[in-house]
């Protein structure tokens, strides 16, 4: 199953293709390097590698006019202007979840296909999805047209799933940051949440959002009271998750509006993340007020 726009196409079969590589390179990239990224986190080895490998073939695709990584401090110019008609942006995080390495627990990358100059406004994006680093390598993607589940294998892509949408009835819940540090109104939110859900929580947001679309529920990471922000970065996580969870039929939300409603101010800009089935994001957008608003 291919997109009918070349360009897009062009990215996800680059991406598609890469990820068996980028699993297999894993092995020896374990190790945490003297460096941070452009939001202050201590890279691996390996956060360094896939994005080199992922931002040296997108820019490279005709009609990819800019490049964009949570491991680099600009966007880079690939030779076009994303305003131009047929020219895209491409966001990745390359690595999302890549702490868990260290215990050798699930992770993934995310890709978002904007057609706008970055920052942008999650709205403007036509397509994005995730690899995931499983037991097996999985892809999500979301475009205007579908919500596809593919499984990877050798550069190859074979459809598993049609149509994800996500299930009626919610059943897990995850939601990051220490107890401690959330603010009452979350508190209450989340103590509600845990007599209705099971606690799913693995530490990288593409499993945890893996696990929300296949069994109904919710993510989250909110505000916290040591950071109002948030940990999770708008361009290359909550607007590619929040624009395929509202493709799969669910909500993405700041707490306030939609993910893909919020206007950024800077590249690396943080958020809060809310995503899942409908009813449980409008009930946590009527209880927690949004202290970045
Ligand atoms: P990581 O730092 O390992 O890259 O975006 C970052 C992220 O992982 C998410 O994938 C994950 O949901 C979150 O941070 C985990 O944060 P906590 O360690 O605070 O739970």
């Amino acid at each position: 199953m291919t997109v009918s726009d070349p360009v897009v196409e062009s990215v996800i079969a680059t991406i598609s293709r890469s990820a068996t590589e980028i699993r297999q390179g894993l092995i020896g990239r374990r190790g945490t390097v003297d460096e941070e990224n452009p939001s202050g986190e201590t890279q691996v080895e390996a956060d360094i590698w896939a994005d080199e490998l992922l931002g040296d073939r997108l820019a490279g695709i005709d009609g990819v006019g800019q490049y964009a990584s949570e491991e680099r401090a600009e966007v880079e110019d690939c030779g076009g202007d994303p305003a131009m008609e047929d020219v895209y942006a491409v966001a990745v995080d390359p690595l999302d979840g890549s702490s868990n390495l260290k215990s050798n627990n699930a992770m993934g990358t995310i890709f978002g296909v904007y057609d706008a100059a970055l920052p942008a406004r999650g709205e403007t994006l036509v397509a994005a999805g995730y690899i995931l680093y499983g037991p097996i390598t999985t892809m999500v993607l979301a475009t205007e047209e579908s919500v596809t589940e593919y499984e990877l294998t050798g550069g190859e892509r074979t459809v598993v799933d049609r149509d994800v949408r996500l299930p009626d009835e919610p059943v897990v819940y995850g939601f990051g940051g220490r107890v401690p540090d959330w603010p009452d109104d979350f508190q209450e939110y989340a103590r509600e949440i845990e007599q209705e859900l099971k606690l799913r929580y693995g530490g990288a947001m593409i499993g945890d959002v893996n696990q929300v679309l296949t069994y109904g529920g919710i993510f989250g990471y909110p505000g916290l009271e040591s950071r109002p922000e948030g940990k999770l970065r708008l361009q290359f996580e909550g607007n590619p998750i929040g624009y395929i969870v509202e493709r799969a039929g669910g909500r993405s939300s700041d707490g306030n509006q939609s993910l893909l409603s919020v206007d950024p101010d800077d590249l690396h800009d943080r958020t809060p993340v809310h995503v899942g089935n409908s009813e449980l994001v409008e009930r946590l957008e009527d209880r927690v007020e949004n202290r970045i608003a």
